[in-house]
């Protein structure tokens, strides 16, 4: 990619999406295209078309979806999977047609099986059934991913997917009803400590155990697979560690500085017990993240206490 390549970043409003155009900027890549959901919607194939038409990008980054924690998941199936496929099928098969040079389409690691041997590698893909609280979205971004490989098979398309674990960051989505844990946290925590309350309660059980990159770091390996990437299979992107939900929740709440009790609620789903990256040819290719869990954390509550009320999705 040249400092002045046509480079369309799909999703820059959201958080990986964000993530990226702020990296791409700090590195002087001065020719970004972007388009917020009322400019553009993805799910619109001849408004897609157009846009291509239009814009003729080089390089495209999809990090646009219909995205949500483990509730939303549940609650929306149907939406999760037709909003998704339709963003797919509509900008890569906009890209081939365009030419695009690159694309990059991101996933999400709930596309693995429930119960994959951890640390799950990238051969894992279709091995077993799925997580069901999130069926809809992994199958599809498996359809994504694969469809990405089939371009590349078929048309010698330079269209590149990768895996990322749970996210987390600036920019993070902190309604408690539709986003992930990491947000919900934060905001459960903080609210608890303005208002005095004895208590927090959380979902599920806290014994899940999950592995959490942050945003930015998550922007840097995404151009790093621009960068060095062309292969045929999807690329993990992670940090190979993990911690429990109930770890987690004590660091964020010793971040937060919350001195209540935390409870459980069982009647709420844990989802997968785990779901652990292995990330060896994300290594092989040259990356390793930067900001540690706690670091990222820190920043992440700084950034919420910077913003205001409501834009915060909330
Ligand atoms: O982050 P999360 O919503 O999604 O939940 P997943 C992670 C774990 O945190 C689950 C627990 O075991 C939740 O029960 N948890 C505890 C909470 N308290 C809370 C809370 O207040 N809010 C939330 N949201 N969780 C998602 C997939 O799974 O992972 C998506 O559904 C996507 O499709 C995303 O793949 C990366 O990690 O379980």
């Amino acid at each position: 990619m040249e400092k002045n390549s046509r480079i369309y970043v799909a999703g820059h409003r959201g958080l990986v999406g964000g993530a990226i155009e702020r990296r791409l900027k700090a590195m002087g890549y001065e020719n970004l295209i972007t388009r917020t959901h009322k400019e553009l919607d993805l799910t619109n194939q001849a408004a897609v078309f157009r846009f291509f038409e239009e814009e003729k990008p080089e390089y495209v980054v999809l990090a646009a979806a219909h995205v949500g924690g483990i509730n939303a998941n549940q609650t929306y199936p149907a939406d999760f999977i037709y909003i998704n496929s339709s963003i797919q099928c509509n900008v890569i098969k906009a890209a081939h047609d365009h030419k695009v040079k690159k694309l990059l389409f991101l996933g999400s690691s709930c596309i693995y099986p429930k119960l994959a041997s951890q640390p799950m590698s990238e051969d894992a893909l279709l091995t077993g059934p799925l997580e069901t609280t999130n069926e809809a979205y992994a199958v599809a971004k498996i359809a994504g991913l694969e469809m990405c490989k089939f371009f590349k098979m078929q048309y010698g398309d330079d269209f590149i997917s990768c895996m990322p674990t749970n996210l987390y960051g600036p920019g993070d989505n902190f309604n408690l009803e539709s986003g992930h844990v990491m947000p919900a946290l934060i905001r459960k925590f903080d609210d608890a400590k303005r208002k005095g309350d004895g208590s927090v309660t959380l979902w599920g059980t806290g014994k899940p155990m999950r592995e959490f990159l942050y945003v930015d770091d998550m922007a840097d390996a995404c151009i790093c697979l621009l960068e060095k990437y062309s292969g045929l299979q999807h690329v993990n992107i992670g940090t190979g560690k993990e911690i429990s939900i109930k770890e987690l929740a004590g660091l964020v709440k010793e971040i937060v500085g919350y001195e209540g009790e935390i409870r459980w609620d069982a009647s709420m789903p844990d989802g997968t017990p785990r779901k652990l990256l292995n990330v060896d040819k994300l290594r092989e290719i040259g990356f390793t993240e930067k900001v540690s869990l706690r670091d990222g954390i820190r920043r992440t509550y700084e950034w919420y206490l910077s913003q205001d009320e409501k834009d915060l999705k909330k």
